[in-house]
C-alpha cells in the first residue's frame, strides 16, 4: 500500500466508525489529506498504523450530571471528556459549557488540541471536555451548582500529571474556580496545576484571561510582517465577543488596527469609528447580556440582528466564536470585500472548501491550530508555574507567550516549504504538529 492509498483507506474506516460524527470527520480530513508527503518519507508509520491509532481517543468518558435549578426542580446534562492523546505529557485541553456540546464536538476539539499543544513546544498531550448545559440566563448559584456537579464525577479522571482541563466556550475563571474547588474538597488535597485559567490568588497565571486573543494577534502580526506590511490602519472584522474575541480585538487596537465589528450568535455590532473594548467588557464580562446593548453605550454604532460580520469589506477577518462560522459563501463575500489576510481565532470556523477558496483567491491563511495556540501556551505556563509553586511576572509571562508565537509561525513556514508548499500554513502546521506527535509514539511502541 503506497501513502495515499494508506491516508484514503484510514479516512474511510474514520468515516465508517463515526458516521454520527461530521465535525471529527472534518478535522481529521483536514489533517490526514495533509499528511500524504510525510507518510511518504515515513513508510514504516504504515505497519505501524500510526495513523489508525492517532485518530482513535486513547479513552472516553460519558456521565450524567445532575443539578437543582433555584426552582428546586432537578435538571440534568451530559458531562464529556475525551482523552486523545498523552504520548507528549498529561491530556491538556479545555470544557466547553454549550447546548451544542456531544461527543462528536469534544472528539473534535480534542484531535485538533493534539496537534495545537504540539506545536506549542511544551510538553502537552490532547484532551477537551464540557457539558450540553447552557449557561445563558442561569443565575450565580445554578452555575455553582452545576460546576461542583460536574466536578463530583469528573474528578476521578483528571489531575497535574494526568489530564488538565480548563476554560473553553462557556466557561471561564467564574467556572474554573468553582470547579477548583470542589475537586481539592473531594480529594482533600491542594493541586493547583489540575486546572488552568485559574484566579490569580490561588495559582492562576496572569495574562491566561488575555492570551488566547494577545496569541492571535502576534501570529497574525507575523504573517503581515512577512508581507511587508504592518497591522497599523488596517480593517479588521472579528466576530465573537467572548474571552477569545474580547481580547483579539484589544491586541489588534494596540498595533494600530481598526476592528469595526464584534457579534454574538444574536447579530453583529458595526462600529466604525472602532470597537469600544470597554464596552464590550462591561456587557459581556461585567452584566453578561446579548451584544446589541452596545449600542446603548455607543449610540452611533450598528446592530444586524441574525446577519454575520463576514459581509463587512475588510482588510484582516477573525473569526472568533466558534466551529462552522465561515461557509462558502461567506468566504466569498469575504472575498469580495477586498480581504488579504484571515486568522482563525475560533477552532475550525472555517468549512473545508471555504478554506480552498480563501488560498485561491490569495488571502494568506492562519489555521486555528497554530492561531489561536497562545491560550493552551500560557495555560502550559500555569502549570509550570504550579509546579514550581512560584508566580512570574506579566512581562516574563508576555514574553514567553510572544516567543513562542513567534516560534510557531517559524516552525509552520519552514515546515510548509520544506514539504513543497510555501505559504501554506494549513499543511505546515499540521505536518510540524503531527510530527512531534507521531515521533513521540513511534518511540512508545504500540499503545
Ligand atoms: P466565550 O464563551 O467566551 O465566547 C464565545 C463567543 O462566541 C460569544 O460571543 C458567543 O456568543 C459566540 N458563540 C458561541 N457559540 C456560538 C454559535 N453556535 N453561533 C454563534 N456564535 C457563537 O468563548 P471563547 O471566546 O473562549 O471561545 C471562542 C472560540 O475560541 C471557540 O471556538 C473556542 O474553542 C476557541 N478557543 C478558546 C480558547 C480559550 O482560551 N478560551 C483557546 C483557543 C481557542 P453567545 O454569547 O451568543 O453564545
Ligand atoms: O481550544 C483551546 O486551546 C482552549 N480552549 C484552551 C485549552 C487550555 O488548556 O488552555
Amino acid at each position: 500500500m503506497d501513502a495515499k492509498e494508506y491516508v484514503n483507506k484510514v479516512l474511510a474506516d474514520v468515516e465508517n466508525r463515526n458516521k454520527d460524527e461530521p465535525e471529527f470527520n472534518n478535522a481529521v480530513k483536514e489533517v490526514l489529506t495533509t499528511l500524504i508527503p510525510v507518510v511518504e518519507k515515513h513508510p514504516e508509520y504504515i505497519k505501524a498504523g500510526l495513523l489508525e491509532r492517532i485518530v482513535e481517543p486513547e479513552r472516553q468518558f460519558i456521565f450524567r450530571v445532575p443539578w437543582v435549578g433555584d426552582d428546586g426542580q432537578v435538571y440534568v446534562n451530559r458531562g464529556f471528556r475525551v482523552q486523545m492523546n498523552g504520548a507528549l505529557g498529561p491530556y491538556k485541553g479545555g470544557n466547553r459549557f454549550h447546548p451544542s456540546v456531544n461527543v462528536d464536538i469534544v472528539k473534535f476539539l480534542g484531535f485538533e488540541q493534539t496537534f495545537k499543544n504540539a506545536l506549542t513546544g511544551l510538553p502537552m498531550g490532547g484532551g477537551k471536555g464540557g457539558a450540553d448545559f447552557d449557561p445563558k440566563g442561569k443565575s450565580e448559584n445554578e452555575i455553582m451548582r452545576f460546576c461542583q456537579s460536574y466536578v463530583t464525577e469528573l474528578y476521578k479522571y483528571i489531575g497535574p500529571d494526568v489530564d488538565v482541563p480548563a476554560g473553553d466556550i462557556g466557561v471561564g475563571a467564574r467556572e474554573i474556580g468553582y470547579m477548583y474547588g470542589m475537586y481539592r474538597k473531594i480529594k482533600g488535597v491542594s493541586e493547583q496545576g489540575v486546572f488552568t485559567g485559574k484566579g490569580l490568588s490561588y495559582g492562576g497565571s496572569v495574562g491566561r484571561t488575555e492570551a488566547t486573543g494577545y496569541g492571535i494577534i502576534y501570529f497574525l502580526n507575523e504573517m503581515i510582517k512577512d508581507k511587508g506590511e504592518t497591522l497599523e490602519g488596517k480593517r479588521v472584522i472579528i466576530s465573537g465577543s467572548g474571552n477569545v474575541a474580547t481580547y483579539a480585538i484589544k491586541k489588534a487596537q494596540s498595533f494600530g488596527a481598526k476592528v469595526i465589528t464584534c457579534s454574538d450568535s444574536n447579530g453583529y455590532i458595526l462600529d466604525e469609528d472602532g470597537i469600544d473594548i470597554n464596552a464590550v467588557i462591561q456587557i459581556k464580562e461585567v452584566e453578561r447580556k446579548r451584544i446589541k446593548e452596545y449600542l446603548k453605550i455607543r449610540p452611533n454604532a450598528k446592530y444586524f440582528e441574525g446577519k454575520k460580520v463576514w459581509e463587512v469589506p475588510a482588510d484582516i477577518a477573525l473569526p472568533c466564536a466558534t466551529q462552522g462560522e465561515i461557509n462558502i459563501d461567506d468566504a466569498k463575500a469575504l472575498v469580495s470585500g477586498g480581504l488579504k489576510y484571515l486568522a482563525e481565532g475560533a477552532n475550525m470556523p472555517c468549512s473545508l472548501d471555504a478554506i480552498d477558496y480563501l488560498m485561491k483567491n490569495e488571502v494568506y491563511f492562519g489555521p486555528a491550530k497554530a492561531v489561536n495556540a497562545g491560550g493552551v501556551s500560557c495555560s502550559g505556563l500555569e502549570m509550570t508555574q504550579n509546579s514550581m509553586r512560584l508566580s512570574w511576572t506579566a512581562e516574563e509571562v508576555d514574553e514567553k507567550l510572544k516567543g513562542i508565537m513567534v516560534n510557531i509561525y517559524k516552525t509552520v513556514k519552514e515546515t510548509a516549504k520544506n514539504y513543497g508548499n510555501e505559504g501554506n500554513l494549513v499543511v505546515g502546521a499540521n505536518i510540524a504538529g503531527f510530527l512531534k506527535v507521531a515521533e513521540a509514539m513511534m518511540a512508545q511502541g504500540v499503545i
